[in-house]
C-alpha cells in the first residue's frame, strides 16, 4: 500500500479532573492526531499521545520522530494487506521510533485497513465490554459502582495504594458489599506494597470475589512470593513495560497481561504480548492509556480483530475528559461497545479543538 500524504495536528484536551500520574498532577491532555491519506483518497487516523512521567519521549519529539520518517511513509510500500500485520513498523521505515509513536502510525495503518476489509463482516455481532475504573473513596466510591452497576458493568478495576492499608482494605471490604458478585472486582496497586504490606492487604480484605491484582510489589522479584502468599491472581502492566516479557521467563504464576497499546509500542508489539499471554494461558486485557476517544475506538477494533471480545478492556478512561477529539462520543449500552456500530460511525472531528502541527 502507498502512502500520498501525511499530516499532523495537535490536541489540548480539558479533563473533568487531572490525571494521576506516578504522584504528578495533569491537568489537560495533549496529543497529536496523525493522518495517512493513501492512494485511493482513504484517511487512516492513528494518535500519538506521550504521557508526560510515563512515556520517555515528548509531544514535540513524538512530532519530530513523524518528521523524520515522513519521507520514508511516503516512498516504501507499506505492508499491512493481511489482518494480522507482518512486521513491527520499525522494521518497515527503518528507524527506532518510540512507542507512543509506533502506535499512532500502525493505529493509521489499522485504521486504513479495517475501512478497506469493512464489507466483510469481521466485527458483525461483535461487542467488548468495558472495565469500569473508579480511584474514589467512601461517597464517591459508592456512587461510581452504583452507577456502573446501573450501565450494565460486569467488571471494575479500583485503586488501591494511594491511602494506608487499613482503609484500601476497608474501600474494598465496602465494595464487595456493594457489587453483591454482580461485577467482577480488578485491583491495581502500580507497585505501592513491599511484599509484606501487600499480603497484609490481601488477609484483611478478605477472601473472594477478586479477578486479579495488577502489579501488588514494589520488586518484580517479590511477584512470585504474592501469588504463592495469597493465592490471588497476579496481573502483569508496568513489568510489561520495563523489562520486556524476554526477562519474565516463569510465567507461571501470572494471571493476566494488562496491555496499554500506546506504551508497549504498538499494534504488533501488542499482538505479540496477545499471543504470549494466550499461550502461556493468561488472559489478555487490553488497556489505554488516557489517549483520546479516537485511540479508544481504535483500540476496541482492535480488541475484536484480536479475539478479544469476551474480555472487559480497560477504557473507562474517556469520562476524565470535558472534551474530546472526535465529535461523537463512543456509545457504551449495557456495560458494552458494538463494534459493527463503531466500524460504521467514522471519525468525526471537533475541528475547533485540533491545530496544525
Ligand atoms: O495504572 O493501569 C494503570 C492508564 C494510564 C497509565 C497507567 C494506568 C492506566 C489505567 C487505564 O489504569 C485504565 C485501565 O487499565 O482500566
Ligand atoms: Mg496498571
Amino acid at each position: 500500500m502507498k502512502i500520498s500524504d501525511v499530516r499532523l495536528q495537535k490536541y489540548d484536551l480539558k479533563l473533568v479532573r487531572p490525571i494521576i500520574i506516578k504522584g504528578h498532577t495533569l491537568e489537560n491532555r495533549t496529543g497529536l492526531i496523525l493522518s495517512l491519506i493513501d492512494s485511493v483518497g482513504r484517511t487512516g487516523y492513528g494518535e500519538i499521545a506521550p504521557l508526560p512521567f510515563l512515556h520517555k519521549e515528548t509531544m514535540d519529539e513524538a512530532a519530530y520522530c513523524i518528521f523524520r520518517v515522513r519521507k520514508t511513509l511516503l516512498e516504501r510500500e507499506i505492508q499491512n494487506e493481511t489482518a494480522s500485520f507482518t512486521d513491527p513498523i520499525e522494521e518497515q521505515i527503518g528507524t527506532g521510533l518510540p512507542p507512543s509513536v509506533s502506535f499512532g502510525v500502525e493505529m493509521a495503518l489499522f485504521d486504513l485497513l479495517i475501512q478497506k476489509t469493512a464489507g466483510q463482516g469481521i466485527f458483525s455481532g461483535l461487542k467488548v465490554p468495558v472495565c469500569g475504573l473508579t480511584s474514589a473513596d467512601s461517597e464517591g466510591l459508592y456512587t461510581d459502582l452504583r452507577e456502573m452497576l446501573e450501565r450494565g458493568f460486569t467488571t471494575v478495576k479500583i485503586k488501591v495504594g494511594s491511602n494506608s492499608i487499613a482503609q484500601d482494605a476497608d474501600r474494598i471490604k465496602a465494595s464487595k458489599k456493594i457489587i453483591q458478585n454482580k461485577m467482577k472486582l480488578r485491583l491495581d496497586a502500580n507497585r505501592s506494597w513491599t511484599l509484606e504490606e501487600a499480603i497484609t492487604f490481601c488477609e484483611r480484605m478478605g477472601p473472594g470475589q477478586i479477578d486479579y491484582i495488577e502489579e501488588p510489589v514494589h520488586r518484580v522479584c517479590d511477584q512470585k512470593a504474592f501469588v504463592n502468599g495469597t493465592g490471588i491472581p497476579l496481573a502483569l502492566d508496568e513489568t510489561l513495560l520495563e523489562k520486556g516479557i524476554g526477562s519474565v521467563s516463569d510465567l507461571g504464576h501470572v494471571g493476566a497481561f494488562v496491555i496499554k497499546p500506546g506504551l508497549t509500542g504498538g499494534l504488533r508489539h501488542t499482538a505479540d504480548l496477545i499471543d504470549i499471554a494466550r499461550s502461556n494461558n493468561i488472559m489478555p486485557v487490553l488497556s489505554s492509556s488516557f489517549q483520546s476517544g479516537l485511540a479508544i475506538r481504535a483500540i476496541f477494533l482492535f480488541a475484536g480483530e484480536r479475539g478479544l471480545s469476551d474480555i472487559p478492556a480497560g477504557l473507562d478512561t474517556l469520562k476524565w475528559f470535558t472534551e474530546d477529539c472526535l465529535a461523537h462520543r463512543i456509545p457504551v449500552v449495557n456495560g458494552s461497545v458494538n463494534l459493527q456500530q463503531l466500524l460504521e460511525q467514522r471519525p468525526c472531528f471537533n475541528e475547533r479543538l485540533l491545530v496544525d502541527s
